[in-house]
């Protein structure tokens, strides 16, 4: 039997591998598992305590809020606030990007953006939502505050990336730019535990994803390369929690697509602390990501903090797929 690798530990050896770390992203990503560590308790017993329910509010995306957002926002916040690892934060339920004033005589190099529950129309129905996370080197003058253009880099600019899945497990996903790998967390020992070393995704897959009731709503190219993964037999699962798609999507193969719509011309999907993160993962893992306008997502030059995105996301030789449709329908490719 496999010796267990903490993720803890599992930071720490991989540290080594940047000669000049200086511990604080290894700070910051176990500061992120202590935080999904304590949302996870509360996702688990959700049922059970008055944090079920709607908050009465709704967040920049205009989503209603569930009091279980406003938790995992708070924790989040708490534990990357009381780290003293980073300088700043940004989160789908905050308007604005959260100053973190240095402790003492540390100066954090490092801001994280994140979705602290994605998919949480589900949580009433208990189904798996989930924790998305980057994290970017600031560029601002490090004797000051964070600013706004510290959050508006391309995912290109990720120095770390990942999401928590609270679904039959905990499964914690993440990579520093040196491929992908997946931790369980063992509620026994309270630990995340390795359980999925160097996760690769398959070249192609037998699923696609995509909410089929906007159908009549997403442009002719899309309709039909999502007749093409029809007329392949390809099973449809969308559980509209984004995570959980793509994590489906990473460890069995398949296509992940949220296009333009009427209602959201310009896609649904944040591109700062949700599609961004994911495809940094998905890419690490041997994927594609890319705008349903043809450009990789993670080369997309932010404007602002919630800027929408559309996406398709996955095995690389699907997406692939997906752009050739795009090319030979889309109507200004006719011209
Ligand atoms: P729709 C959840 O609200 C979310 O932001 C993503 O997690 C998910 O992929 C998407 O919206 C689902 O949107 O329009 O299909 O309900």
């Amino acid at each position: 039997m496999n010796r267990i690798v903490t993720l803890d530990e599992f930071i720490i050896q991989r540290q080594k591998d940047f000669p000049f770390a200086s511990g604080e992203l290894t700070g910051l990503l176990r500061d992120i598992g202590v935080a999904a560590k304590i949302v996870n308790r509360e996702v688990n017993k959700a049922g059970l305590v008055s944090i079920l329910g709607v908050a009465d509010g709704s967040n920049t995306s205009g989503d209603t809020v569930q009091k279980l957002d406003l938790y995992a926002n708070e924790k989040l916040i708490d534990c990357l606030k009381n780290s003293g690892e980073c300088c700043g934060i940004a989160s789908e339920e905050n308007e604005d990007f959260i100053p973190i004033p240095a402790l003492a005589d540390k100066t954090s190099k490092y801001v994280v953006v994140f979705d602290p529950l994605d998919g949480s129309s589900n949580i009433d129905v208990n189904v798996s939502v989930g924790t998305i996370f980057g994290i970017y080197r600031r560029k601002s003058d490090p004797s000051g505050p964070c600013t706004l253009e510290d959050f508006l880099q391309k995912g290109t600019e990720l120095v770390a990336a990942g999401y928590v899945l609270y679904g039959t497990s905990t499964l914690l996903v993440y990579t520093t730019g040196r491929g992908v790998n997946g931790f369980t967390l063992d509620p026994s020992i309270g630990e995340f535990c390795l359980s999925h070393r160097d996760i690769q995704i398959p070249a192609r897959g037998h699923y696609y994803s995509v909410n089929q009731g906007y159908y009549l709503k997403f442009d002719v190219e899309m309709r039909r390369y999502i007749d093409h993964c029809s007329d392949l037999n390809l099973r449809l699962r969308y559980i509209g929690s984004m995570v959980s798609d793509v994590h489906r999507i990473l460890f069995q193969g398949g296509i992940f697509l949220y296009p333009n719509t009427r209602k959201y011309q310009h896609g649904k999907l944040r591109l700062v602390y949700e599609c961004n993160p994911l495809s940094f993962v998905v890419e690490q893992a041997g994927g594609k990501s890319i705008s349903c306008q043809l450009q990789r997502i993670l080369d997309i030059q932010p404007e602002t903090l919630h800027q929408r995105a559309t996406i398709a996301i996955g095995s690389p030789e699907m997406v692939d797929e997906m752009k050739e449709f795009v090319e030979k329908y889309s109507p200004a490719a006719l011209y």
